[in-house]
């Protein structure tokens, strides 16, 4: 385990990837501390790295892209506690702080296989570089949700307890025939369900032609449901729809918008996530490139949430990772600051 490269910080290398950075970014927004990684000082949202399978320890690890340098250098390489996951959708792997020391942890959702039976909840700890487990095993109110892409997960907080609740996105074989969210409630370790409810999706399938993303987007702090139509959309780009959680589900809040991405398809060859680049307080969209990249390597793109992600904050970053491929051996998660616990939060 390579933590030593966690201490020494590359210095500003803005220079060097003004190239790939759209003109406006907020730099003097990004000098503000954070303490979402005390090796980091930013507040730039880094970019961490989940390796599953065929890795040179046979464990799962857990590497950490530089905001700082727009993702072109490595604030940690950390071999976690969990053994190699695959390359399936046996697992989904979330960022958020589960024991409020404002390090990010690992969230770890086993979603079949389990000895339960049911979904199971795991999380690795931040604090000593996801080598503990903080929670392991937790039998949550789910059965189990198959080593496809027919479930998705997203963490936020629905109740307004400080606790962050697991969004559980059935996107096939749903009572309603529609796609349904499911909320599991943090308080009680996912043990009892807070929404069950359908949205005004038609069900999709197990494919990934549409991805789901969880944040509050209007600013009423409810959690807001991002659908990401990445293929057969009417403008031929992708789109994003967002859902009011308010409404639960029910109201559009944004419908079908085009973004500046062409269509990216059904595969796991791009990875989305949401935190804020440029420091306005409003989200962007993270979408990752995993092969067939200009560079060669795995680029960063970055999508303008202000401007609803029609403008590029940065476009194709080139990171140190060569082409990571079609399927789901490496997920890339952005966070922020924001994604860190704000202070006065209340324990699980
Ligand atoms: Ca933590
Ligand atoms: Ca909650
Ligand atoms: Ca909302
Ligand atoms: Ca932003």
């Amino acid at each position: 385990m390579n933590t030593g490269s966690a201490k020494t910080r590359p210095s500003r290398q803005l220079v060097n990837i003004a190239s790939t950075l759209v003109t406006g970014l907020l730099l003097t927004a990004l000098a503000a501390p954070c303490t979402a990684n005390p090796w980091n000082n930013d507040c730039l949202p880094d970019l961490w790295v989940i390796e599953r399978h065929q890795t040179a320890s046979g464990q799962t690890r857990a590497h950490i892209l530089s905001g700082e340098d727009m993702y072109s250098s490595f604030l940690l390489h950390a071999t976690t506690s969990l053994s190699e996951t695959g390359k399936e959708h046996a697992f989904e792997f979330l960022l958020g702080d589960f024991n409020h020391d404002s390090m990010l942890d690992i969230y770890v959702i086993e979603k079949t296989g389990t000895r339960s039976g049911r979904t199971e909840v795991h999380v690795l700890n931040g604090a000593d570089f996801y080598r503990s487990f903080l929670i392991a095993g937790i039998e949550t109110a789910l059965g189990d949700t198959g080593s496809d892409a027919s479930w998705q997960f997203q963490l936020a907080d629905l109740n307004g307890d400080r606790v962050s609740d697991l969004y559980a996105i059935q996107k096939k074989g749903t009572t309603s025939g529609r796609t349904e969210v499911h909320v599991l409630d943090g308080a009680d370790h996912f043990r009892s369900f807070l929404l069950n409810t359908p949205t005004t999706i038609a069900e999709i399938g197990d494919e990934r032609s549409w991805i789901f993303l969880v944040h509050d987007f209007s600013g009423d702090r409810v959690p807001d449901l991002y659908a990401i139509q990445r293929a057969r959309t009417r403008s031929g780009k992708t789109e994003v729809n967002i859902l009011d959680g308010a409404s639960r589900f029910g109201a559009l809040l944004i419908h079908a918008s085009p973004i500046a991405l062409a269509e990216t398809g059904g595969g796991d060859d791009w990875w989305f996530s949401l935190a804020d680049l440029d420091g306005d307080g409003v989200r962007d969209l993270y979408a990752v490139e995993k092969m067939n990249t200009r560079s060669g390597q795995t680029e960063v793109h970055v999508l303008n949430g202000a401007d609803l992600f029609q403008a590029l904050l940065l476009h194709g970053a080139k990171t140190p990772i060569s082409e990571t491929g079609d399927d789901a051996a490496w997920i890339f998660l952005a966070a922020g600051c924001e994604d860190a616990n704000p202070p006065g939060q209340q324990k699980p």
